[in-house]
């Protein structure tokens, strides 16, 4: 049996070789548990994000937009089912990852804590939510845990037809009568920070992101990707003819980048805490759901025995005949 040190050392040097670490390979414990931390808050985040949006199912003003809704909200339930299939290769069951969530005790992203008052809120989740979490993921599609960055490549790529499907929402309330343009402003206004605040705290006050950092689970630091998100998508915002709600809002010549004013962190850590104005609702949905769904979980684990007792049987036969 290796020294834990060697081990240690020969995981590392696997790492820097930009190598994937694989399920079954040897891996340090504190690797393991940062991962499952992270991959089941993610995979939490897309079960509930599909809350805010579903809400517009039923009031989409088209059968088009409708069905492109729909779609959408159906992609990030298959994204929450990918990610707990990928952690549970880290040895844990989803259940408790679950339970965890309906009883509070897990983190989801800070952004499907806020209401959707409107349409174009619809439209600006995409474009804005969906925009952030495609500059996030695609770093992610490059992390060090194989089954995880491989998920990462399929969510990216559904992620982007959604950013479309958002921003053309947001394209037509802008060519639109000035109140739909009222209606997309006001959204971008009260979307905008809490889109910032997606990307984690800043980097002096991230406690995880250094260890992430040395074993290419994450492969730049949140306000790298922050700063990445906001040169993307303030020219496209100024495109529509919208405003940036930000007074101190500034192009940098020297370094091209966009600088905002400051952002209320006490808010971020208030609706991750448990105290945005929707959480309550959120996890009351999700907890209503789960007990809804009790009799597929039952009608599905009774269905795997049975088909075990017939495989089980089949062999017997064989074996005796
Ligand atoms: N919300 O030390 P760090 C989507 C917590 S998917 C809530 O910097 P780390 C698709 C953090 O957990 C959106 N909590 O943490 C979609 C930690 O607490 P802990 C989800 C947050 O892990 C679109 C503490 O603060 N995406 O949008 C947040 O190094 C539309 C200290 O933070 C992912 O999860 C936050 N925003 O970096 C779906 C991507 N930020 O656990 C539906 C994967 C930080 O120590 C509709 N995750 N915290 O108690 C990541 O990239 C990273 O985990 C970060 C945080 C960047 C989120």
């Amino acid at each position: 049996m290796k020294d834990e040190a060697i081990l240690e050392a020969e995981f590392q040097a696997r790492i820097d070789a930009d190598e994937k670490i694989e399920p079954k390979d040897w891996m340090p414990e504190r690797y393991r548990r940062q991962l499952v931390r992270m991959m089941s808050q993610h995979a939490h985040s897309e079960i509930v994000g599909m809350l805010p949006e579903g809400n517009w199912i039923t009031r989409a003003p088209t059968l088009r937009r409708k069905m492109a809704l729909l779609a959408k909200v159906q992609d990030e339930a298959g994204h929450g089912l990918y990610l707990y299939s990928a952690t549970e290769t880290l040895g844990v069951d989803r259940y408790q990852l679950i339970r965890d969530l309906l009883e509070g005790r897990a983190k989801y992203s800070n952004i499907f804590n806020y209401p959707t008052l409107t349409w174009a809120d619809v439209g600006v989740i995409g474009w804005f939510v969906d925009g952030a979490a495609i500059v996030n993921q695609t770093m992610l599609a490059k992390s060090s845990y194989g089954p995880y960055a491989r998920a990462m490549i399929r969510i990216c790529k559904e992620e982007a037809f959604h950013k479309r499907q958002g921003y053309e929402i947001c394209v037509t309330l802008a060519r639109g009568t000035p109140e739909q343009r009222r209606m997309l402003q006001d959204a971008i206004n009260r979307w905008w920070w809490p889109t910032l605040m997606m990307f984690g705290p800043p980097d002096d006050q991230s406690p995880n992101s250094a260890e992430l950092l040395r074993w290419k689970v994450k492969r730049k630091t949140n306000d790298e990707l922050r700063q990445h998100f906001i040169n993307i998508t303030v020219p496209q915002v100024l495109a529509l003819g919208m405003a940036i709600p930000d007074p101190e809002l500034r192009y940098d010549e020297k370094t091209g980048n966009w600088l905002i004013g400051p952002i209320d962190w006490d808010e971020f850590w208030r609706v991750i805490r448990g105290h945005g104005p929707c959480n309550r609702e959120r996890l009351q949905a999700r907890r209503k759901a789960h007990e809804e769904g009790a009799w597929v979980r039952e009608a599905v684990q009774a269905y795997a025995r049975k088909r075990q007792q017939q495989a089980a049987s089949t062999a017997a036969e064989v074996s005796h005949g």
